[in-house]
C-alpha cells in the first residue's frame, strides 16, 4: 500500500511548520510511518541559491527564480514517488501551490506560465490550505528580513491561493486563526480520513494538473 501525499499550504506565518509537526507526532503515535518535507528545500544546489535569493544576498529576475523553486520539486520527485511507494505518508510544508501564488503575486509573472513548469509533478492527494487572516498572522510577531515578509504582498499571494489555485475536489480550507491545538484539532479529522482510505484504495499517484 502506498503512502499518502499531503501538502500545507497557506500565507507567511500560517502555522503550516508547526501543524506537519503536530500531525506528524500524532500519526507516528497511531503507528503510521511518516515524513515531513519542506520546501524550498534549501540543503540542494538549487536549494541554496534560493536561500541565497530569499535572505537577499543574492538578486535574479523572478522568472529564474520561479524556476529554481520549480527546479528543487523536480530534484526531488523521484525520491518523493518511492518514498510513497515504500508506504510512508509524507506531508508537504509548501508545495508547487506556493510555486505559483508567489511568483504570480510577487513577481506578476503569468499564472498559465507559472504552472507550465509544475505540469507533471506527483500531485497531492489532498492540499490543507490553513487560511489565517492578516490580524491573526500579525499577531504572531513581526516578519523577519526575507523577500516576501510583507502584509500587502502576503494578501496578494493569498488571494492567488484562494481565487485561481483552489480546487474543490482536493482542497481543504481550513480556518487557522486559532490556538496550535485548535487548528490541529480540525486538521487531525482530515488527515486520518486520507490515511485511512489509502489503506483501502491503492490508486497511483495522481501528477498535476
Ligand atoms: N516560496 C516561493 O516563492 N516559491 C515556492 O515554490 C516555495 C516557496 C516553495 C520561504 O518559504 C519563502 O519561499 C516563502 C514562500 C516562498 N515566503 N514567504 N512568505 P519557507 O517555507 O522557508 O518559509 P515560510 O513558509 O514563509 O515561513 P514559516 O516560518 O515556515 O511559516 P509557517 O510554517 O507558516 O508557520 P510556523 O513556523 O508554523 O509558525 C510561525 C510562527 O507562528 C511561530 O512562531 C509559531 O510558534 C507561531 N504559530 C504557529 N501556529 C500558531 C497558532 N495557531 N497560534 C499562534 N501562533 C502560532
Amino acid at each position: 500500500m502506498r503512502g499518502v501525499l499531503l501538502a500545507l499550504e497557506g500565507v507567511d506565518r500560517c502555522g503550516k511548520t508547526t501543524q506537519a509537526a503536530r500531525l506528524a507526532e500524532t500519526l507516528r503515535q497511531r503507528g503510521h510511518t511518516v515524513e515531513t518535507w519542506r520546501f524550498p528545500d534549501r540543503t540542494t544546489a538549487t536549494g541554496k541559491l534560493l536561500d541565497a535569493y530569499l535572505s537577499r544576498a543574492a538578486e535574479m529576475d523572478g522568472r529564474v527564480a520561479h524556476l529554481l523553486f520549480s527546479a528543487n520539486r523536480w530534484e526531488k520527485a523521484d525520491q518523493l514517488l518511492r518514498t510513497l511507494q515504500r508506504g510512508v505518508h509524507v506531508l508537504l510544508d509548501r508545495y508547487a501551490y506556493s510555486g505559483v501564488a508567489f511568483s504570480a503575486a510577487v513577481n506578476q509573472l503569468d499564472i498559465d506560465w507559472c504552472r507550465a513548469t509544475e505540469r507533471g509533478l506527483p500531485a497531492p492527494d489532498r492540499v490543507f490550505y490553513l487560511d489565517v487572516s492578516p490580524a491573526a498572522a500579525a499577531a504572531r510577531g513581526g516578519y523577519g528580513g526575507e523577500r516576501y515578509e510583507s502584509v500587502p504582498l502576503q494578501e496578494q499571494v493569498r488571494r492567488v491561493f484562494l481565487e485561481h489555485l483552489y480546487d474543490a475536489g482536493r482542497w481543504h480550507v481550513v480556518p487557522a486563526d486559532g490556538s496550535v491545538e485548535q487548528v490541529h484539532q480540525q486538521l487531525l479529522p482530515l488527515v486520518l480520513e486520507c490515511v485511512e482510505a489509502a489503506e483501502h484504495h491503492n490508486t497511483p499517484v495522481g501528477t498535476l494538473w
